[in-house]
């Protein structure tokens, strides 16, 4: 299954790792020193989604490609922990150099700022309120454009020879080939000339800030970005949030506090809470004992973050990401349609996340290559209807896939259950 990657970006000392510790439960380094994560940690996180289960009238399932927690489907992701940026990283200040492929290679990004604004314009830790998250996320954003503008102007003589000698069709054809290694498509390349207003065949002629605003709008067409606006269990962070959400109209924030979420999940691995990360709702153990900074912290917690923004935003951020960002269709293969079973018997074995606008096509392609090629057509298991192999597949459908290669196959080989 082609997994989605999301990649965490952002300011040293924000909170890029501390969420991704939480996110997948692994123990990279946290430190209040700037620069901490030298190079990208990758690991599983999930995106939750109501399981269809319970609507179809079934008792329960036996997920095996994901998981399923009092309701929730947990898809497995990939969650991509990045080396901290400052302003002028583009110009090699920090450890800028190496970011951009890899952060390329996301499909949608999350911005994680400290709201507390704790951390000053070098990236030390400073006193709540030193540092401007507004500005903070002004450069980041600046850096990030920038690392497109270079990749653009060292390919425009490229482009301008390529067009002239007429090898490729258009403009996007001609930069497509430069930047398709960063992820960006001919697509985005036609949509950021549609926002811009600019000609592709006049590139030579565009002026330095006609430049910018291409590269400006390719970076967000091509990266869909979320903000997390981090550290609001810090009292000054409130005031920063109002503020974020003023400056950035265009943009979906959500307000978070990712160490409360850590703590949150390894009170639960230790056994002294009970905590369901997709409602994101805890309760103590009975009989467990609590010390006392535990206790201290589980209060602050429920006071200052559940309290005021009904979660932590950790999960919650990687679920927009999936399903509103990047508009993810969770998609339910099955065998056996009276019992929505594999052939082994197993209820809704798999969820496939599928981008808007992908087919029965596009499905049989990703469970297996051989089923993809005598693919037939599919059903609908809720309704019986039989489905084109055109048929653009909507969230929570469950269906079966019919294939001359295999008669009736649907469901894939078994996979590692992601940890969690
Ligand atoms: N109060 C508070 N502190 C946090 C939160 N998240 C992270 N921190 C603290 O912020 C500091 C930096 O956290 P990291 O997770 O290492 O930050 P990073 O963005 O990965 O930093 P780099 O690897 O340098 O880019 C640490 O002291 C964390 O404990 C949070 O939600 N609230
Ligand atoms: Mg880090």
């Amino acid at each position: 299954m082609p997994i989605v990657r999301i990649g965490l970006i952002g300011k040293t000392n924000a909170g890029k790792t501390t969420f991704f510790n939480a996110a997948t439960l692994q123990s990279a380094e946290i430190s209040s020193y700037p620069f901490t994560t030298k190079s990208p940690n990758t690991g599983i996180g999930q995106a939750a989604t109501i399981c269809v289960h319970r609507e179809l009238g079934l008792k329960g399932d036996n997920p095996k490609n994901s998981s399923c927690i009092e309701g929730w489907r947990m898809i497995p992701v990939e969650i991509v922990d990045l080396p901290g940026l400052i302003k002028g990283a583009s110009e090699g200040r920090g450890l800028g150099n190496q970011f951009l492929a890899v952060a390329s290679q996301s499909d949608v990004l999350l911005h994680v700022i400290d709201a507390s604004g704790s951390i000053d314009a070098e990236g030390k830790i400073a006193s709540p309120g030193v540092g401007d998250p507004v500005a903070d996320i002004a450069d980041i954003e600046h850096e990030l454009a920038m690392w497109y503008l270079h990749l653009f102007s060292n390919n425009i003589e490229k482009v301008v020879r390529l067009q002239k000698g007429r090898s490729a069709t258009d403009f996007a054809d001609a930069l497509g080939e430069s930047m398709l290694g960063i992820g960006v498509t001919r697509d985005h390349i036609n949509q950021a000339l549609k926002k811009t207003k600019l000609f592709g065949d006049d590139v030579e002629n565009w002026t330095e800030s006609q430049r910018m605003d291409f590269a400006w709008s390719l970076r967000e067409i091509s990266k869909p970005t979320l903000i997390i606006a981090n550290k609001m269990d810090v009292p000054e962070a409130a005031k920063n949030f109002l503020r974020i959400r003023e400056n950035y109209r265009d943009i979906i924030v959500v307000p978070a506090s990712a160490e409360s979420e850590l703590t949150l999940r390894r009170a639960e691995q230790t056994g002294v809470i009970k905590y369901s990360p997709a409602d994101e709702r805890f309760e103590i153990v009975k009989g467990a004992k609590l010390n006392e900074r535990q206790q201290a912290a589980l209060s602050h917690i429920t006071k200052a973050i559940l309290g005021e923004y009904l979660r932590t935003g950790v999960q919650f951020a990687i679920n927009v990401a999936a399903f509103k960002l990047l508009r993810m269709n969770s998609v339910y293969p099955v065998s056996d349609m009276s019992k929505f079973t594999d052939k082994s018997g197993n209820v809704l074995p798999d969820v496939f996340l599928m981008r808007d606008g992908s087919t029965v096509t596009d499905l049989a392609n990703s469970i297996h290559t051989d089923l993809a090629k005598g693919l037939l057509y599919a059903i609908d298991a809720r309704t019986g209807i039989r489905l084109p192999v055109e048929y653009q597949l909507k969230d929570r459908d469950v269906l079966s896939i019919v294939s001359a290669s295999k008669k009736v196959v649907a469901s894939t080989p078994s996979r590692k259950k992601p940890a969690n």
